[in-house]
């Protein structure tokens, strides 16, 4: 059979295709992927006709294996851990438990994702003022990732030790706290050097750098 196809949009803006782009990765999985620029017409409305053509929910990511569609982010990243198990941490009890905050990112964080856009290769010079609800999901984000690694890090750099699913839904997090420049707790500046040091993760972000494409409302954001 012909290797998967990763459909995602591009690299520097789209944070819910970098995850399950990371997860295969780090499961060894073989995938080609092919990149779809967002923005323009349809963009924000689920009505982009390129991504229309491949993934029923007219977002992106989308996993094409054989004559199958997995849209999500989260259901790709268990596909990979289906093919890779070592995704997940192998005590079913912390497996949970890393599965829960794998899902408390995919349904929660709200006011992250609507005031701190994905933007991989944009700095601020200075954080924004933060409504009140985005400062409660840094805080909630810093309790999380403090209290696992205390409790699962161990000698690993990331959240349950060695990387996992948890930390592939993360790690556009930690993109976004150093573009726009967050006051961020010792232990979270660890566990983003952690990622920003990746191999896998260095990759997406070199292409992010390099990409030709703008989408003007993500970079007009506290200019
Ligand atoms: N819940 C979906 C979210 C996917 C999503 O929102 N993708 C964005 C790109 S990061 C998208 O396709 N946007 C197209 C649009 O807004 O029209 C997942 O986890 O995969």
């Amino acid at each position: 059979m012909a290797a998967p196809v990763l459909h995602i949009g591009n690299k520097n803006y789209s944070s819910w295709s970098m995850r399950p782009w990371l997860a295969l990765k780090w499961g060894g999985v073989p995938f080609e992927e092919h990149i779809i620029p967002l923005g323009g017409e349809g963009y924000g409305r689920s009505e982009i006709k390129e991504v229309r053509a491949v993934s029923p929910s007219g977002r992106v990511p989308a996993l094409h294996v054989g004559d199958a569609v997995i849209h999500e982010s989260i259901a790709i990243c268990e596909w990979a851990a289906e093919k890779t198990p070592s995704l997940w941490p192998a005590d079913p009890i912390v497996r949970a438990q890393a599965r829960a905050v794998a899902a408390e990112m995919h349904a929660g964080f709200f006011a992250i994702r609507r005031d701190m856009s994905c933007n991989v290769r944009r700095r601020l010079d200075r954080e924004p003022d933060w409504p009140a609800d985005t400062r409660t999901d840094l805080e909630r984000l810093f309790e999380l990732w403090g209290g696992l690694r205390a409790r699962f890090g161990g000698d690993g750099q990331f959240l349950f030790g060695p990387r996992s699913i948890a930390d592939a839904m993360f790690a556009p997090v930690a993109t976004r706290l150093r573009t726009y420049a967050a006051k961020t707790p010792q232990v979270a500046q660890s566990y983003c050097a952690a990622i920003f040091a990746d191999a896998a993760f260095q990759d997406w972000e070199r292409a992010a750098e390099a990409e030709p494409w703008t989408i003007e409302q993500t970079e007009a954001l506290y200019r």
